[in-house]
């Protein structure tokens, strides 16, 4: 599906597939849970998904001639991060704006994991005091204009490399490379769990799994807090994509599975089922995940595992997405483990 798009490589190749077996048995042993390691796919600065999806922007922001990246997200956004790591490989700029989307309460909110990296690595970073919205910002157009007016050529790489042409592709690709380890493993997975916030990795993993039928079985876990918005991008993104790779058919809205009930209380903010899920992985598995993205998708999975919502014999496969090393923003929370 993605041959006619030239892709510049950030990742070390296919990510593997983990069974998590000790998790699978505390959660009864009737549903099989499995991880494919998205977090582990690269040596840029921890890596992520963020890096699937620049793979296919990378080329077209070398075509532009550009040499700054400009992109946007929260204090402790890891896509900011990720950009700032590819901008360093890439020899180009980067100038990032990190909003205030979390109401933070640790003392070094803004100084440790993502934003201290995205520092190292040379990013010019502005922060602005403005609340979570996973649309078009002002204040990164603001930073688009300011690089052209101090003479420099920006490439703009909107919020999670979402709301861009090519930002589904990544995650099309994924749906690809997981079917060719299913022929390997010899089964297919029946539910592919992913934490959804802007939109452009569930719907290039829709597109992906349309292909052979399987678009409504990826369950989507909101962390956004702001679903309808979400909900709209993914689908936006969706059908863009489908268009561009030629998918031959349309994604539906029934294709859509969002599940809205663990993203409470608020987008960055883990609530105690958050946390609980997070130490359940940790504890069983020795997988980190974080408080923002991955420890609710965590939580929803094994929520829907209690709840019977797969039912037995089922093989669920967890998109680990990156994000870890936000956790060190919330040093509080964690202070007793
Ligand atoms: C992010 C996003 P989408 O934004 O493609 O829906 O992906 C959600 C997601 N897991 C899931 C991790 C670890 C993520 O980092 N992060 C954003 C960021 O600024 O880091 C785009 C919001």
């Amino acid at each position: 599906m993605l041959q006619k798009f030239e892709r510049y490589p950030l990742t070390f190749g296919p990510t593997p597939i983990e069974k998590l077996g000790r998790l699978s048995e505390h959660l009864g042993g009737a549903v099989e849970l499995y991880a494919k390691r998205d977090d582990c796919n690269s040596g840029l600065a921890f890596g992520g998904n963020k890096l699937r999806k620049l793979e296919y922007i990378v080329p077209d922001a070398i075509a532009s001639n550009a040499d700054t990246l400009v992109t946007i997200g929260g204090v402790q956004s890891n896509h900011t991060r990720q950009v700032a790591a590819v901008a360093a490989k890439l020899g180009m700029k980067c100038r990032l704006v990190q909003e205030s989307w979390v109401p933070f309460e640790d003392a070094v909110y803004d100084r440790v994991g993502n934003i201290l990296m995205s520092r190292v690595m040379g990013a010019e970073i502005e922060l602005v005091d403005e609340g979570f919205d996973i649309g078009i910002r002002e204040s990164w157009e603001r930073a688009i204009e300011d690089v052209k007016a101090r003479g420099g050529k920006p490439y703009p790489i909107p919020a999670g490399a979402s709301v861009h042409r090519l930002g589904g592709l990544g995650y099309v690709g994924f749906a690809e490379e997981v079917r060719a380890q299913e022929a390997e493993l010899g089964f297919a997975f029946d539910y592919i769990v992913v934490c959804t916030v802007t939109g452009s990795t569930h719907a290039g993993m829709l597109v992906g799994f349309a292909r052979d039928g399987r678009a409504d079985r990826v369950v989507g876990i909101d962390a956004s807090g702001t679903p309808a918005q979400t909900r709209a991008q993914v689908m936006e993104i969706a059908r863009n994509t489908a268009a561009l790779v030629e998918l031959g058919r349309d994604i539906a809205d029934d294709d859509l599975v969002l599940l809205e009930d663990y993203a409470h209380p608020a987008y960055g903010v883990p609530s105690a089922e958050t946390n609980e899920a997070i130490r359940l992985a940790a504890r069983t598995e020795g997988m980190m995940t974080d408080p923002v993205y991955e420890g609710k998708s965590m939580q929803g999975m094994i929520d829907l595992v209690r709840k019977g919502y797969f039912p037995p014999g089922s093989r669920v496969l967890y998109a680990h997405l990156g994000g870890v090393p936000a956790i060190n923003g919330y040093s509080y929370v964690y202070r007793n483990g």
